[in-house]
């Protein structure tokens, strides 16, 4: 049985699919060695002709006649994966299969939008390969946890949720499935660990991973090495939740990476940093830390349930003045557009991240943006405003101007699905004085978003288009 793996067109940057590779390799040790990845986001970055990205992508998959056809699917890669199961629909009788963040986080939505034949929910490794098994053998859907499907009815079917794999059971990832992409790439993101103890509100995914689980350092330390040797791998991002969460864990991980003379950076609790940390992650070549730190208020970081221990901004600062101190590069991360946020506490995270950034650190300034599944959005429903920020010049935490370019026949079709279409309003403001306050606080902070060059590699792609774009009455991007 052929299964092909398939990784949408969503970006002109370019990142190996990772993530896939775990899950391709699983099925390939589980007995379904045809198993390939179709990297379409980096087969047709230089080559594809905006008006066919849809049709080319399906006589790409239909080249390699599979029997089972199985696409990710998360928040930036949706209107695309929609189109494109949608249009494989009509063309072949071939199962499809979509998994990934959004296809759990909103299965019902993306079976009938995708009007693809299953849904996986979560974890994808065992699900589908017990799936997979079903539709060789032609048994029962209905034992397969974290499935879900319309059966002859038309009734959607959502199976019990899958508990999580023990990660030891996870076969070494087979490179050499996206090994063009792969080599020299400078944008390498992995994972050493999967989930997260936390359930932050505003974070999208949590309810899929439940609770962190380590990989085995010697694993991930062969990975890094073959990385390195065989495709040429200098720097990475740990793209882990929170890669410090388990100390002993996260040193002996370091001192191992010590030897391969890497750089590298991750995400990181700042209530999980301490001097320890610190010396170890920087003797093992981590120089750049990312930290959500969210908001200058402490009360409103304990109404998102960020948990954090000493939740003050003494303490914060403390901590990421040691990181300057000890040569980290340091972005933190800050949102607005909090519902439970008033005008003060704009403003306290104004002056936290204007004292941050003086100190040399890198702000982002963020809107909330609700992602399908967030326990906000129950919350807070009448703080729900649906707004375009592109015209508002708002910053779009989802689909950058690369992107709105890609979609541009087909994104306003998903319009009412896509998060970046709504904020949540702050009770005591109008959404004009939102509005004002959130460009004002941008600017003094420096972070003009909309003025955001394009890349030399997007500006060739798009003269080669030769095409010009117009969203809501605005040229974009002019040639
Ligand atoms: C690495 C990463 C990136 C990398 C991508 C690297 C790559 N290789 O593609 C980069 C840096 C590019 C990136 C960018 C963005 N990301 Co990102 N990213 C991640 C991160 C941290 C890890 C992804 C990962 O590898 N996870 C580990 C693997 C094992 O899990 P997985 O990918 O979900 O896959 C498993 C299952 O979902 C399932 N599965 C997945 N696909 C499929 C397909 C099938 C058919 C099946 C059956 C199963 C299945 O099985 C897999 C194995 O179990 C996640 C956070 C997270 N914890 O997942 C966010 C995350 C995916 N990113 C997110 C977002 C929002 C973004 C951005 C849009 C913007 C932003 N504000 O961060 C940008 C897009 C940039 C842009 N505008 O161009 C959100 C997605 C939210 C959503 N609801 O879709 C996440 C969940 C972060 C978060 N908590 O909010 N990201
Ligand atoms: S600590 Fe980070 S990854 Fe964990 S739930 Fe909170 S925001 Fe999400």
């Amino acid at each position: 049985m052929k299964v092909l793996i398939v990784n949408p067109i969503w970006s002109f940057q370019n990142y190996p699919p990772l993530n896939l590779v775990e899950l391709a390799s699983y099925l390939i040790q589980n007995g379904f060695k045809n198993t390939k990845i179709l990297d379409l986001n980096f087969d047709l970055k230089n080559k594809f002709n905006i008006d066919n990205l849809v049709i080319d992508s399906v006589k790409k998959i239909l080249k390699q006649k599979p029997d089972v056809i199985c696409i990710t699917c998360n928040a930036v890669q949706f209107p695309f994966v929609c189109e494109l199961s949608k249009e494989l629909k009509l063309k072949t009788k071939t199962a499809i299969v979509v998994g990934g963040v959004m296809a759990s986080l909103a299965s019902k939505l993306i079976l009938k939008l995708t009007k693809a034949d299953f849904v996986i929910r979560g974890e994808g490794e065992l699900t589908l390969l017990e799936l997979l098994q079903v539709i060789q053998n032609k048994t029962s859907l209905k034992n397969i946890n974290g499935l879900s499907y319309i059966d002859v009815t038309g009734k959607i079917i959502k199976n019990k949720n899958r508990k999580l794999l023990n990660l030891n059971e996870l076969p070494f990832p087979q490179f050499n499935l996206i090994s063009k992409n792969l080599k020299n790439n400078k944008n390498i993101w992995l994972t050493a660990s999967r989930g997260c103890a936390y359930k932050c509100k505003f974070c999208s995914g949590n309810e899929i991973w439940e609770y962190q689980r380590v990989k085995n350092i010697d694993f991930i330390i062969k990975q890094l090495k073959i990385l390195k040797t065989k495709y040429g791998v200098k720097n990475f991002v740990f793209g882990d939740d929170c890669l410090t969460l388990n100390k002993k864990w996260v040193e002996e991980l370091c001192q191992k990476i010590r030897p391969l003379k890497l750089k590298w950076g991750c995400l990181a609790r700042i209530d999980s940093i301490d001097d320890e940390i610190l010396f170890y992650l920087k003797k093992s070549g981590c120089n750049h830390i990312y930290h959500g730190i969210e908001s200058g208020s402490a009360q409103v970081r304990h109404q998102l349930d960020k948990k954090m221990k000493n939740n003050n901004n003494k303490k914060i600062s403390d901590i990421i003045q040691k990181e300057l101190k000890s040569g980290f590069n340091i972005t933190c991360s800050f949102m607005t557009g909090i519902p439970f946020e008033t005008k003060k506490n704009i403003m306290q995270t104004f002056n936290f991240a204007k004292q941050l950034q003086k100190s040399g650190v890198k702000i982002q300034l963020w809107l909330l943006t609700p992602y399908h599944g967030l326990k906000l959005l129950d919350e807070h429903k009448d703080q729900l405003r649906e707004i375009d920020r592109l015209q508002y010049g708002l910053q779009r935490d989802i689909f950058d101007k690369g992107q709105i370019f890609l979609y541009s026949k087909f994104i306003n079709k998903y319009k009412k699905y896509n998060p970046d279409n709504f904020i949540f309003l702050p009770k005591d403001m109008t959404l004009d004085k939102f509005v004002r306050l959130f460009h004002d606080i941008r600017q003094k902070l420096g972070l003009n978003h909309n003025k955001k060059q394009l890349t030399g590699k997007e500006i060739f792609i798009l003269k080669n288009i030769k095409n010009e774009f117009y969203f809501n009455n605005t040229m974009l991007i002019k040639m």
